[in-house]
């Protein structure tokens, strides 16, 4: 049970995501523009739709609207990844599902920290892409060897930061005062460091293997990398991107816009190219930073994510689109196989839903009036509504995309090994949380709760 003098886990991570937010606002300036752009035209999208307005004024998220939804960082050894999860538990943020993104040609696999109950989820949904590099996918003995001993002399965390994890675990939470003190030593982990550790012969050759390699063991620490925000209508964002001096990536990945919108869809501006100090005082550059923008849709459940695969799939095996409106008219041809309307997806058991009381039901509700049992029959007798929860992950080849529009253009063919989440999750030091099993039980707890009410 938490004490009454500490602050809430959701409190501590809210300090967080706005320091990060700052903090990279400062260190990125673009990223600045990008948020004024996506709070520009979210303004825009809720004085075309006063309903929409509404709704968010009600459930009081309009002021958070256009606040960051995810960052992402990327560590280099076990320890680095075992703490982490140790600093994001005082945050309420937790590992959830595996992500490989090795057959796409990035030597990572990754998994999301994030809020997992609905309560915390609905305060701030703050959550952090975390990939562990694969030293193992270096070919070369004596590169890697080298790699893993650059990783082994750092220590991406600060001393203060160490003695308030162990603090935070063994009271069993922080006061504020120390929260505030956590979260400033815990943001100088995710710091820019102009200069590198390494000198650029060293640089270069593990550039030369991969630029993700180069990105994660030449600093002092794993600099976030992207933040990003919510957008209302992510292709307008996109087209309007170059007005504002902004490059984006050539493709929003994910779904098409559709009427039903599900899982995720997101893009980025491409890197920029950085200025670098290299040991020896040698001056270089480096690409790594950018911002990203999302707009999510409904969770689907396994059935429903097995064919957003498969027509993805198919989508994927028409010659590739370079530019981003023959990309979508083809994704929406194909996606055409994909029900858009509520009564389908909820019918079809393709998306998963929350059930709630309709103003019926609640009346009925207090008269104490027994209902039937069956949840589509009160659906259809106007007591209950069935409303598509939010996908809360990530998806793996739109990850992949992400990762790839950002490493300067040079795409790397698949590695030879797979997924291994075993050796991932023992890194990690804990399994990760399944998400079809969180969304289904936020589905079956809503369905429990509104049959209670009814009586039924
Ligand atoms: C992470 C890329 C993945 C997303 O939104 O899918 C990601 C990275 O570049 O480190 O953030
Ligand atoms: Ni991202």
């Amino acid at each position: 049970m938490a004490h009454d003098s500490f602050l809430h886990a959701d409190d501590i991570r809210t300090l967080f995501s706005e320091s990060m937010s700052r903090m990279y606002q400062q260190e990125v300036p673009q990223y600045g523009t990008l948020m004024q752009l996506v709070a520009e035209v979210n303004d825009q999208v809720l004085a075309a739709e006063p309903a929409m307005q509404q709704q968010w004024q009600e459930s009081g998220e309009l002021d958070r609207l256009s606040l960051e939804r995810h960052g992402a960082i990327r560590v280099g050894t076990a320890a680095e990844l075992k703490m982490l999860r140790r600093v994001f538990a005082i945050m309420g943020m937790h590992p959830v599902s595996y992500y490989d993104l090795s057959e796409a040609g990035v030597p990572v696999h990754s998994t999301a920290f994030r809020p997992t109950d609905n309560a915390s989820l609905r305060r701030n949904p703050f959550r952090i892409f975390t990939s562990l590099l694969r030293l193992e996918l270096i070919e070369d003995d004596a590169l890697r060897a080298r790699a893993a001993e650059i990783l082994a002399a750092r220590d991406i965390f600060t001393a203060q930061a160490r003695v308030l994890v162990n603090q935070a675990e063994a009271q069993g939470g922080l006061t504020e005062a120390q929260a505030r003190h956590f979260v400033a030593e815990v943001l100088e982990t995710f710091r820019w460091h102009q200069n590198a550790t390494v000198d650029l012969a060293s640089y270069q050759a593990l550039q030369d293997a991969h630029r993700l390699i180069a990105d994660v063991v030449c600093f002092r620490g794993p600099h976030i990398n992207h933040l990003t925000p919510r957008t209302l209508d992510i292709d307008t964002v996109q087209q309007r991107m170059p007005a504002v001096g902004i490059n984006p990536k050539a493709l929003i990945e994910g779904p098409p816009r559709r009427r039903c919108p599900i899982l995720l869809r997101q893009t980025s501006f491409t890197a920029l190219e950085e200025p670098v100090c290299f040991a020896g005082e040698q001056a270089g550059t480096h690409t790594a930073r950018f911002g990203e923008i999302e707009q999510r849709g409904m969770a689907l459940t396994p059935k429903g994510r097995a064919l957003y695969d498969e027509l993805l799939n198919r989508s994927r095996q028409a010659p590739a689109k370079i530019d981003n409106e023959a990309h979508q008219r083809q994704l929406a041809e194909v996606f055409a196989g994909f029900p858009d309307d509520e009564d389908s997806l909820r019918a079809q058991q393709l998306g998963y839903f929350r059930y709630g009381l309709t103003e019926a039901g609640r009346q009925q509700a207090e008269g104490g009036k027994n209902a039937s049992g069956d949840i589509n029959a009160l659906i259809e007798a106007g007591l209950i509504r069935a409303t598509p929860i939010i996908y809360e992950d990530f998806l793996p080849v739109s990850a992949a995309g992400i990762f790839q529009s950002n490493l300067g253009g040079s795409q790397h063919q698949a590695y030879a090994q797979n997924a291994n989440q075993a050796a991932f999750e023992q890194a990690l030091g804990c399994p990760v949380v399944d998400e079809f099993g969180l969304y289904a039980k936020l589905q079956d707890d809503s369905a429990r709760q509104v049959l209670q009410a009814l009586g039924a």
